[in-house]
């Protein structure tokens, strides 16, 4: 026998649980400090509208009041931009949003026969 235990311990045979260290400053409860998280902003995508012959000015004025929240004088200066240059950004928001706002307008340009475009780009 070389003194290996084969029964298990008994709870009074367990060694004596040990006394909570005491910290330099005589307390026993540590005080965890506060670590800065350091969080990066998400990355920003900006929704933009295409150009195109047929969808009509007043769809692309309503679009822009009801998807992206722009009153009707801001919604005519940034269609009369995509229609003289070609695009232009209609917002600017975190992925998943850009995403859906994409698919509102796809959807109700669809919906009302009208080829307009948009996108989503990531903001450099
Ligand atoms: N070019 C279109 C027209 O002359 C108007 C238009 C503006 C279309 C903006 C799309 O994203 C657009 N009817």
């Amino acid at each position: 026998m070389d003194g290996a235990r084969t029964e298990p311990l008994l709870a009074a045979q367990l060694p004596a649980p040990r006394k909570p260290e005491l910290l330099p400053d005589g307390g026993s409860e540590a005080v965890l400090e506060r670590v800065p998280q350091k969080v990066e902003p998400p990355p920003l995508h900006q929704v933009v509208l295409l150009n195109d012959d047929y969808t009509p000015m007043e769809f692309v004025v309503m679009v822009l009041q009801e998807f992206f929240n722009k009153d009707r004088d801001t919604a005519t200066q940034i269609m009369l931009q995509v229609h003289v240059h070609g695009r232009g950004v209609c917002g600017i928001y975190t992925a998943d949003i850009a995403a859906t706002k994409v698919d509102q307008v796809l959807k109700a340009a669809s919906h009302a026969g009208h080829p307009l475009q948009c996108i989503s780009e990531p903001v450099d």
